[in-house]
């Protein structure tokens, strides 16, 4: 494979889809690639220099007239800037808007030869995509766009149901780098001297995510088993999870973490997972826990299926009892447990990981320049 010059769009937040291209972006410079990320500011998972690897940020002005910045110009022009001065030959923009509307105009600018592929991931569509002033810059989006790609079969029929495009749809999932997430040294509580079992849930704490539904599973859990909740992240709905904590009496076994840089040492110490969202197109922690091969306990909503397969427990939608049950069923059986731990880890090495989800992206770029 020939080395390539890849633009990398995203929402350089915490969330999933800036996640992931962030992690492209460290990919493709390590393999030999030169990679430009483009954001309005540094993303977040990018903590150190990695050789062969730039960030460009967009500057939007803050004009007095403008009541809403028009970020999607500004990163247009970057664009097809970084197109002219580092002479990237393929974009990749993660998140459909605005970012492949950008890349449309830039395209249109600069003249008409500029590639980029579009990937979807999940609220671009069924969120944003769903409401009516953007499901129309959507869908032509998708349709201007070099290649489409969606993390999850699930997503990538109910974009096709929703907007109705004929535009190919390629599932390419997302992946995990298998060797920072790995099973830890402390051991599952089977193995430690204490036996409390530690619960962890990851998210952004937006409404989707249902967070009381994970603090009353969790209320439930730990009425049966010494049980430990710890919270990674930050959102909107915090606050309203440290209610229904303080309503059930169970705060003070709720640990709130913020957002942290190690993720990975959250998980590698976790006994469960657990994920109540009402929407979810892939489930990107729900994997990486199961990389570090970390049972899961989900409601059984979009792509997550998919992710899990046959590991873990999938549950009904707005069920706490049934999350608990569910929990209750892995961590009291040893056996269930283990077993349940190391067909996870088996399953993101063998469908997930990073190399093997990279190639199918190289190869799809290589496609987009000879076409
Ligand atoms: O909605 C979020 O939680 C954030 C969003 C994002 O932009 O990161 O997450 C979506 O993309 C992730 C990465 O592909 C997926 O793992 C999440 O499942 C997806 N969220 C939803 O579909 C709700």
């Amino acid at each position: 494979m020939s080395s390539m010059k890849i633009g990398i769009v995203c929402y350089p937040t915490v969330g999933g889809s800036g996640v992931i291209a962030t992690e492209m972006a460290m990919h493709a410079a390590r393999s030999g690639h030169e990679a430009h990320l483009i954001s309005y500011q540094r993303p977040s998972r990018l903590k150190r220099a990695v050789p062969g690897l730039r960030c460009h940020d967009v500057q939007v002005s803050a004009y007095p007239l403008f009541r809403f910045p028009p970020y999607d110009l500004a990163l247009a022009t970057r664009m097809l800037e970084v197109q002219e001065s580092e002479g990237v030959e393929i974009f990749h923009v993660h998140y459909a808007i605005p970012h492949a509307i950008s890349a449309y105009l830039a395209r249109a600018m600069g003249g008409g030869d500029l590639r980029f592929i579009t990937t979807l991931h999940g609220t671009d569509i069924t969120v944003v995509g769903a409401e009516r002033a953007y499901t129309r810059p959507t869908k032509f989006a998708i349709d201007q766009s070099n290649a489409v790609t969606a993390v999850s079969r699930y997503l990538a029929d109910e974009t096709m149901l929703m907007f109705g495009v004929r535009k190919e749809i390629e599932v390419v999932p997302n992946f995990v780098d298998t060797q920072r997430f790995k099973p830890g040294k402390v051991g599952r509580f089977y193995e430690r001297e204490d036996d409390e079992r530690v619960i962890v849930h990851a998210s952004n704490f937006r409404p989707v995510k249902r967070i009381a539904d994970v603090v009353r599973a969790f209320s439930l859990i730990s009425a049966k088993i010494p049980a430990r909740l710890r919270l990674a992240g930050e959102g909107p709905d915090k606050e309203h999870a440290l209610a229904v904590a303080g309503d059930l009496g169970c705060a003070d076994r709720i640990e709130f973490l913020g957002n942290k840089e190690d993720i990975e040492g959250v998980l590698e110490d976790a006994d469960l997972f657990l994920s109540a969202s009402e929407s979810e197109s892939f489930g990107l922690s729900m994997l990486e826990a199961m990389s570090c091969g970390v049972p899961c306990v989900s409601t059984n909503v979009g792509g997550v299926s998919e992710v899990l397969g046959d590991t873990g427990v999938l549950t009904s939608l707005a069920n706490p009892e049934e999350m608990a049950a569910g929990a209750l069923r892995l961590l009291e059986s040893p056996e269930l447990h283990a077993e349940n731990g190391r067909r996870g880890r088996e399953r993101a090495e063998s469908l997930f990981a990073q190399d093997n989800v990279m190639n199918q992206y190289y190869e799809l770029y290589e496609r987009v320049l000879k076409a």
